[in-house]
């Protein structure tokens, strides 16, 4: 269609996605051989078939098991790139990818395996597609604080190419408030803040993440419509969210796409913009998530342009990147 057409067109920014969660099936068994490593699956389709998830600790537990077949610092770059190619191809022109150093650490992959494997990986997508970058290290929230702290010390010679923190996995009984501390540590250091919040957890945790992580952005933030002294509070901050429809349909948080809060959410005021969060275990990349809510209807061409334009606004480019791109 012609929102189709100009969905592709536009440039934009992703700042909500989990490297690992890009990681297709085919570049899976492709892994698997390449390191000897047995999977539980025997033909893409067969991996395919198994994406169906009813809740996030579902989805968790399999994207887990898939990071196992990477490996090397040429693994984490393959699996970079492919990304990037893939981002490139959507005009994505800047992108701040999410990764998850304790999968890899608690499987004895050295800190700097992972890191290097990504920075490498960034620096050829610059080079092939322009596309520019940023890391941000998310800690496990279903693991305790004292291994956060340690991820953060591990991190310490790469802190000057690691643009923030942030925080995933497991959402339900692990509020923001458990990593208050190293989220404290992490902005002394001079790193940026971003966390999941009430993507299934309650609008309490979006709040806390605000007062006790002092976030610079919020990665879904879906259930703070629920409260609207909340919305207000984000509208008048201007604070970015990174909503994932696709990613929200796959794990249950909404029941329909028909029904997906990003036209509300832009009617209240707020900063949200559109990601693809595990674009290999939920149906699509960045573009797909634009197509798949617009063709609902509920969405202008100009609230589009808005979307993008917020992605760019609400990344942790310095202001004039961020204007060269608008
Ligand atoms: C995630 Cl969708 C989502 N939510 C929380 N943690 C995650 N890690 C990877 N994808
Ligand atoms: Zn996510």
């Amino acid at each position: 269609t012609d929102l189709d057409t100009f969905i592709a067109g536009l440039p934009k920014a992703e700042l909500h996605l989990h490297i690992e969660g890009s990681l297709e099936p085919e570049q899976m068994f492709a892994l698997a051989r390449r390191n000897r490593v047995d999977i539980p699956f025997g033909s893409v389709e067969q991996v395919r078939a198994a994406y169906s998830f009813s809740n996030l600790q579902d989805f968790l537990d399999i994207y887990y098991q898939g990071a196992d077949v990477l490996r090397s610092q040429e693994d984490f770059r393959d699996l970079a790139l492919a990304y990037f190619d893939r981002a490139a191809a959507d005009n994505v022109r800047h992108a701040e990818i999410f990764f998850d150093p304790q999968t890899h650490t608690d499987r004895g992959i050295p800190f700097g395996i992972v890191a290097e494997g990504l920075l490498d990986g960034m620096a050829e997508a610059e080079a092939r597609h322009g596309l520019t970058s940023k890391l941000i290290l998310c800690f496990l929230r279903h693991l305790d604080e004292e291994a956060a702290f340690e991820t953060l010390r591990q991190a310490e010679p790469w802190l000057d190419r690691i643009a923030g923190v942030g925080l995933d996995s497991s959402e339900l009984g692990h509020p923001p408030e458990k990593f208050a501390r190293v989220f404290a540590r992490a902005g002394e250091m001079g790193l940026k803040r971003v966390a999941h919040a009430g993507e299934e957890g309650p609008p309490d945790y979006v709040v806390q993440a605000l007062d006790l992580l002092a976030i610079d952005r919020l990665d879904h933030g879906n259930r703070s419509l629920e409260d609207p002294a909340l919305v207000r509070r984000l509208a008048e901050s201007g604070i970015t969210l990174t909503v994932c429809p696709l990613s929200n349909l796959k794990l249950c948080v909404v029941g329909d796409l028909a029904d997906h809060p990003i036209p509300r959410m832009l009617e209240l005021g707020l900063a949200a913009t559109i990601n693809s969060d595990d674009p290999a275990y939920f149906g699509g990349y960045v573009n797909d998530n634009y197509r798949a809510l617009a063709a609902q209807g509920r969405l202008s061409t100009v609230d589009i342009a808005t979307l993008a334009r917020n992605s760019f606004t609400g990344s942790f480019l310095d202001d004039a990147d961020v204007a060269h791109h608008l």
